[in-house]
């Protein structure tokens, strides 16, 4: 179905990922062609640098604080609270820890009360020093910016009946109206005509941008992968016809920051229902607070057993996912999701390794995109979505059928399957 040239491997690769927050997709200037469905044409569209060649940066003086876990009790009234009285009363205790400590003229960011619980500020050095010695907190860590490259597309004009994609054939799919999946990326197109967006409940965690529509393009693609209509035209996703809820991260040229995303978090935490699932087709090097906030959020809820399953994407750096957050963290409702193409082969961009639970198709994948019509991109990006669909029709881990080929670590990931 897509022909590949040999030099779409390498083009792959261009990620600074050691350094990089990535957004798990790649360019696809790479795609020789795309044999669309009956009905379909296809047009380049190739105005834009490769997509990789990000940067991660230390944001100057601005920290996450995790308070330790039974520091400020918030597990224990979770239930009655509404989301902005649990965030108050977060506020208030950070401001009364603030005052007590002498610290004084520092501008709270974001308050984090449901997934880890803790703020983002602006701090002085010694500011930092008194807050890493203070007994109710765990973790000081610096804030990060992520800047991305434009993501080159594919664009394809589905104008016929409805296609199915080999990566929704691979996985199976199944209903998915009634069901909800959150998408923490560049936000989602609110009235693509191929999805349903819960857009009361969609929300920017952006500084400075209030709505959550995608101004990037990539969160668009991930949530048709997911949760497409089977409707008769474009494409059908694995759960087909779920509520999608945009929690955007990245603004219009592609800027977020460690703190949004697990403002992103914290929010899903609080507000999706029992058996909602996350998707999180992105990812940095090593952050021991966004790793945090990953496992909390998968945990919330406890013995009443509401913890939200998360599909993450394994990154594109050809290294292994140890390195990678939050695809690295091992949880049992955490699913890291590693890259392969149409034929069960290994996708060489794919990370790898022993955080990874299952492969996916992540080869020239057709879905919807930003500007409402549809596009073909490739990366672990496409690949987590396929396993956040399963997840959402089984409200469990995925089965699995085969096992990918030439997977570089010995260990064959299992393809999830419905
Ligand atoms: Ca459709
Ligand atoms: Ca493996």
């Amino acid at each position: 179905m897509k022909m590949i040239r040999p030099s779409f491997q390498k083009l792959m690769m261009v990620s600074a990922f050691a350094t990089s927050i990535f957004l798990t997709s790649c360019s696809k200037n790479d795609i020789n062609s795309i044999d669309a469905a009956p009905g379909t044409s296809v047009t380049e569209s190739d105005n834009s640098a490769p997509a990789g060649t990000q940067q991660e940066q230390v944001i100057p003086g601005q920290y996450i604080v995790e308070y330790n876990d039974n520091a400020l009790n918030t597990a224990s009234f979770k239930d009655e609270m509404s989301y902005s009285e649990i965030s108050a009363f977060v506020r208030e205790e950070t401001n009364s820890l603030l005052q007590a400590s002498k610290l004084t003229d520092v501008a709270i960011s974001n308050v984090y009360s449901s997934a880890l619980v803790g703020f983002a500020a602006k701090l002085t050095n010694d500011q930092v020093a008194t807050l890493k010695n203070h007994p109710n907190i765990k973790s000081v860590e610096p804030d990060r910016i992520i800047t991305l490259a434009n993501i080159k597309t594919n664009s394809v004009n589905l104008s016929g009946a409805q296609a199915i994609q080999y990566g929704t054939t691979r996985v199976g799919s199944g209903n998915g109206v009634g069901k909800r999946v959150w998408i923490i990326d560049t936000g989602v197109k609110l009235d693509h005509p191929d999805l349903t967006v819960d857009q009361s409940k969609s929300k920017s965690f952006v500084s400075g941008v209030t709505s959550p529509t995608d101004g990037f393009g990539h969160g668009t693609h991930v949530a048709g992968i997911i949760a497409a209509k089977d409707n008769g035209f474009g494409i059908k996703g694995v759960a087909a016809g779920a509520t999608v809820v945009s929690l955007r991260v990245f603004d219009d040229v592609g800027r977020s920051a460690t703190s949004w995303i697990i403002a992103a978090l914290d929010y899903a935490s609080k507000n999706a229902g029992a058996n909602d699932v996350i998707n999180m087709s992105l990812g940095s090097n090593g952050s021991y607070s966004l790793d945090n906030a990953v496992i909390k959020a998968a945990n919330y809820g406890g013995s009443t057993g509401k913890g939200l399953l998360i599909a993450v994407a394994a990154g594109n750096s050809s290294v292994s996912s140890t390195t990678t957050s939050p695809a690295r963290v091992n949880h049992a409702k955490v699913f890291t999701v590693s890259a392969m193409d149409i034929n069960d082969n290994w996708a060489t961009f794919s990370n790898f390794g022993t955080p990874v639970d299952f492969a996916a198709p992540g080869v020239a994948i057709v879905s919807t995109y930003k500007d409402g019509s549809y596009t073909s991109m490739s990366g672990t990006s496409m690949a987590a979505p396929h396993v956040a669909g399963l997840l959402l029709l089984k409200a469990a881990a995925p089965s699995a059928n085969g096992y990918v080929k030439n997977d570089p670590d010995g260990a064959a990931d299992k393809i999830a399957h419905y």
